[in-house]
């Protein structure tokens, strides 16, 4: 039998053959997908069509309310793999096993303030989720890529998101904090000040979720089989090194791919590009916390790495993509309250209103206490208790026996059921408490501005720049000038120069007067050189991405030769060229393109390359997409590697005259390798003096 044209309203399907039969979700089989059952071919439509009607109904309850915050996120799966066990500080079972052990874990990567839809590259936190399937439970570390957060207690949350997310009134801005509602909770929130350091610092607008940092932020507890205690703050630090964008960058990768951090990821795992982090734990005893300048519970301030080194423990390899982004980056629930035996709680007050959240929140979106039982969520050891029944349960007791005490067992022919365990089971670390009952903030969280002074202290100067025109530009945007005039007055208790900047910057016509602070600053915090990116540079090209654009009468020895180095260098290649056919080389060669030139700006790339024959070079040089190609890469300070033939398109570009040690010519002698050795750098910031006004 001919298969017909559905579209074109024919009703005989071709039976495929055995298991493939569409069928209903209750498992009839399926005549017809694609025509409602009618009256005649014209209608009317029949309720009585069940077929139609539930596909229908499915597509109607198709969403879940997306996550209130973090709503755009995404995940996959790898291992934690153990290299250096502490048996001594933590029964926890992925960190106290053998050498080498291996736990399964699946991190979900996020923005925080933008809705689902909202692009990758918004100045934002982002969240660095992990879930650890344990052979003792489910254990998350529901983390962020900054170690600090912008409010002390859970109360003030709602109030911050409130402000951060579009306004009630008009719905907008989306996924920005350019705005007045944002800096108005920020100027009047003093404890925000070390948060607000980090975000307008390029740690906001990470280069790919694979070159950030992760951090649990708060202080949790160690706790070893003697149920001796000791505090721990996680690391999570890229194998990959750390790497930002620029903020101009930014801007216009949400125009030419607003899934840029997304299709990052699933490319690189796909291409077995498998990211790595190690876990590293800061470990601290009573006796350092109470020396500490800083309250240990408080989750604005860090604990500098060169005071309490980073310990790595362990290695995190993320190396499948999710088979279904629904049922299982949309559907994953994380829980603070997630923890396993030898891992505990402290009485951070952030901590523990979020170990309340978390729990809620998972209720309403994913509509039921049964959330456990989707695979994503499901623990991945024997589950043994008696909750029962609830929406949409897969799991209940088997039995009679579903309550405790029974005095079912022995004899009776019926199983008792599962029996709590003190020797294993969990125990809460014994921790003395006492107090008055009352709201109140303690007096050791009352510097607000130490730590904002030292994370700033700790840039290198362009970070520093990065920092002033960000905040500059964020409160460009913030239309009321007591807003910003009081954010000045914060920045002075930060730093002076800063604050001039800054001010100059706003164009203000005098400096405001500095907020009182809560508590006199310590103005004499060392620098902390962990905190800067460009200071840990990864000094190589492995994972990065070279855009080479390449057009009719390219040498083929030069392109050949770079190719090789990228590939040698574990770099990635993208072919960019007029046509999406590609570009004829020198040797008569047709070299396939990945991507048309007004496609694939210089912003999607690491470093770029342009090499064409003398014609094309001509050619392109009043070709707007070519000329933007090379003018962007040169302001944002990027490698360029080109071929004399393509001097007309740098010329046009108004870059030729200002060419540095940051543009190669790759037919030179030894070029190709010139340019690879600087790639490594990622960026040429010098050139930063000549692009910035
Ligand atoms: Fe969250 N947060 N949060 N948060 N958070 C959520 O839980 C909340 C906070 C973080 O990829 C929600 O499942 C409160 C700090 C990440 O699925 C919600 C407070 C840190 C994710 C919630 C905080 C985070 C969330 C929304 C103040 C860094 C995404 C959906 C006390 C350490 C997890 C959900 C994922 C998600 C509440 C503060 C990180 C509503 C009340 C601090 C990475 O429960």
């Amino acid at each position: 039998m001919q298969r017909l044209d559905l579209s074109k309203g024919g009703a005989n399907h071709q039976k495929p053959e055995g298991d493939a039969v569409m069928t209903t979700a209750q498992g009839a089989p399926v005549s017809d997908d694609q025509n409602w059952l009618k009256a005649g071919a014209r209608g009317p439509s029949l309720l009585e069509d069940q077929v139609a009607r539930e596909k229908i109904f499915h597509f109607d309850h198709e969403r879940i309310p997306e996550r209130v915050v973090h709503a755009r996120g995404y995940g996959v799966h790898g291992t934690f793999e153990l290299t250096d066990p502490i048996p001594d500080l933590t029964r926890a079972a992925p960190l106290s096993g053998e050498k080498g052990k291996k736990t399964p874990v699946f991190v979900r990567f996020s923005t925080v303030a933008g809705n689902k839809g909202s692009p990758d590259l918004a100045r934002d936190v982002r969240g660095f989720a992990v879930k650890f399937y344990t052979e003792e439970g489910n254990w998350d570390i529901v983390g962020n890529n900054i170690p600090v957060f912008f409010i002390q207690d859970a109360m003030k949350f709602p109030d911050l998101i409130h402000a951060a997310k579009s306004a009630p009134d008009r719905g907008f801005p989306q996924a920005q904090t350019a705005h007045d509602n944002f800096w108005d909770f920020i100027s009047l929130s003093p404890e925000a000040m070390h948060m607000v350091m980090w975000i307008m610092s390029d740690r906001a607008i990470p280069r790919s979720f694979r070159f950030m940092e992760g951090f649990g932020v708060h202080t949790f507890r160690f706790v070893n089989d003697k149920g001796q205690a000791h505090f721990v703050k996680f690391h999570w630090k890229p194998r990959q090194g750390l790497q930002s964008v620029l903020w101009n960058e930014a801007v216009k990768i949400n125009g030419a791919d607003p899934d840029y951090h997304r299709r990052d990821m699933w490319a690189a795992i796909e291409a077995g590009d498998f990211p790595q982090w190690d876990l590293g734990v800061q470990v601290f005893d009573d006796d350092f916390a109470e020396r500490f300048d800083f309250d240990v519970l408080d989750a604005t301030k860090i604990i500098p790495e060169e005071l309490v080194p980073v310990r790595r423990i362990g290695t995190m390899t993320l190396d499948a993509n999710v088979d279904n982004f629904f049922a299982e980056t949309e559907q994953v629930a994380f829980c603070t309250q997630n923890v396993v035996p030898g891992i505990d709680f402290t009485e951070d007050p952030l901590l523990q209103g979020r170990n309340f959240s978390y729990l809620d929140t998972q209720l309403k979106r994913l509509g039921g206490p049964n959330f456990t039982h989707i695979p994503v969520n499901a623990p991945r050891c024997p589950v043994r208790h008696f909750q029962q029944d609830g929406h949409m349960a897969m799991h209940n007791p088997t039995g009679r026996a579903n309550y405790e005490p029974n005095s079912w067992g022995e004899g009776t022919g019926e199983e008792r059921g599962p029996r709590a365990c003190p020797m294993r089971g969990f125990v809460s670390h014994e921790v003395v408490v006492q107090g008055v009952k009352q709201r109140e903030r303690s007096e050791t969280f009352a510097d607000h501005y130490s730590q904002a002074r030292q994370f700033y202290i700790s840039q290198t100067a362009v970070e520093q720049r990065h920092m002033v025109d960000a905040l500059t530009f964020e409160l460009s945007k913030v239309g009321r000038m007591d807003i910003r005039q009081r954010m000045v007055g914060h920045v002075r208790n930060i730093d002076e120069d800063f604050a001039g900047a800054l001010a100059a910057g706003l164009g203000l016509a005098q400096m405001p007067e500095p907020v009182a602070p809560a508590r006199a600053p310590i103005a004499d915090l060392p620098p902390s050189p962990a905190l800067s990116i460009q200071a840990n540079g990864p000094g190589k090209f492995a994972s990065r991405k070279l855009g080479l654009y390449l057009a009719d009468g390219a040498d083929a020895r030069v392109v050949q030769a770079l190719l090789a180095a990228v590939k040698k260098a574990g770099g990635m290649v993208e072919i960019i060229a007029p046509h999406i056919a590609g570009a004829w080389l020198s040797d008569g060669s047709l070299v396939e393109a990945d991507q048309k030139i007004d496609g694939a700006p210089s912003v999607l790339y690491d470093c770029v390359a342009i090499v064409m024959g003398k014609e094309a070079g001509q050619r392109f040089n009043a070709d707007k997409p070519s000329l933007d190609f090379a003018s962007d890469a040169f302001a944002h300070a990027k490698f360029i590697g080109y071929v004399p033939q393509v001097l007309p398109i740098l010329e046009c570009a108004a870059i030729a005259k200002w060419m540095d040690d940051g543009c190669v010519d790759l037919a030179a002698e030894g070029g190709v390798d010139t340019f690879m050795t600087r790639c490594a750098g990622l960026r040429h910031w010098d050139r930063e003096a000549v692009t910035r006004a």
